[in-house]
């Protein structure tokens, strides 16, 4: 198994779940993983669009078959190695709705919320006056949602740690970069803290990043994602006419 990914939101959700599953007991010594460059563009390289023609990370290959899709890639993983991470009775459904409400809403809006906020100096203060309400707002209702879900449970889908938690985790944790203040919400904040706590997940958010920068980056590496985050938005070839 090779997983091609970055040290980003979307890549973390992959390396946490595989630390997850070792620490679950399964020998996960198979899987390789390549860091992909995004700064650099690697993943419009044609090995990359190959497998995933959506040309972004993280991407898996098992065999013969590419799995892009970070939620894909969790529920294909969950499945294959069966593990409280994705129940596979009925309370599969109580979960998998949420992954795929992450999928949906926390990735998008918390991506473009962060676009907005820190990767577009480029762009005129006015011309980001409304993406960055728009988001914000919608991404203040989803940590809204999530508090009302957490209730008094320890995880977002009640007393056990699932694939939902991992795929919502690296978007909320990055609300200071991304400038979500979930501050208002105590619970969110403790289910970030929960998490955090996790060995596994300490683990997984240190693939292909230094030890001292897991939760602080330097300053070169705000930069440097700043300059790759930037193409995000680039919509410099989208002729007026269309
Ligand atoms: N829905 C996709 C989103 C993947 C995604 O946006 N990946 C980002 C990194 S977090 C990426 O590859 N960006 C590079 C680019 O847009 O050129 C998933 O969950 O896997």
């Amino acid at each position: 198994m090779e997983l091609w990914t970055s040290p980003t939101p979307n890549g973390w959700k992959v390396t946490i779940m595989l630390e997850e599953l070792v620490e679950a007991g399964i020998d996960m010594s198979h899987v390789t993983v390549r860091n992909i460059n995004l700064g650099k563009g690697e993943q419009f390289a044609a090995d990359f669009t190959e497998r995933n023609p959506n040309q972004k990370i993280p991407v898996l290959r098992d065999g013969d078959v590419d799995i892009p899709e970070s939620c894909a890639i969790l529920q294909y993983l969950g499945e294959k190695y069966p593990t409280s991470l994705l129940p596979n009775d009925h309370i599969r459904w109580q979960v998998l709705p949420w992954l795929y409400w992450q999928a949906a809403n926390i990735g998008p809006i918390f991506g473009n919320k962060l676009s907005y906020t820190r990767y577009m100096d480029d762009i005129p203060e006015a011309h980001k006056q409304h993406p960055l309400e728009r988001f914000g707002n919608e991404a203040l209702r989803l940590v809204a949602v999530l508090d009302r879900k957490l209730g008094d449970n320890p995880w977002i889908c009640g007393s056990t740690f699932t694939v939902a938690d991992i795929a919502a985790y690296p978007w909320i944790r990055g609300y200071k970069w991304s400038k979500v203040d979930i501050t208002t919400r105590p619970r969110v904040l403790e289910w970030v803290e929960r998490v955090r706590a996790r060995p596994a997940v300490e683990r997984g958010l240190a693939y292909g990043v230094p030890k001292d920068e897991v939760d602080k980056w330097s300053a070169e590496r705000r930069a440097s994602y700043k300059q790759g985050g930037a193409t995000i938005a680039d919509n410099s070839n989208i002729k007026d006419s269309i």
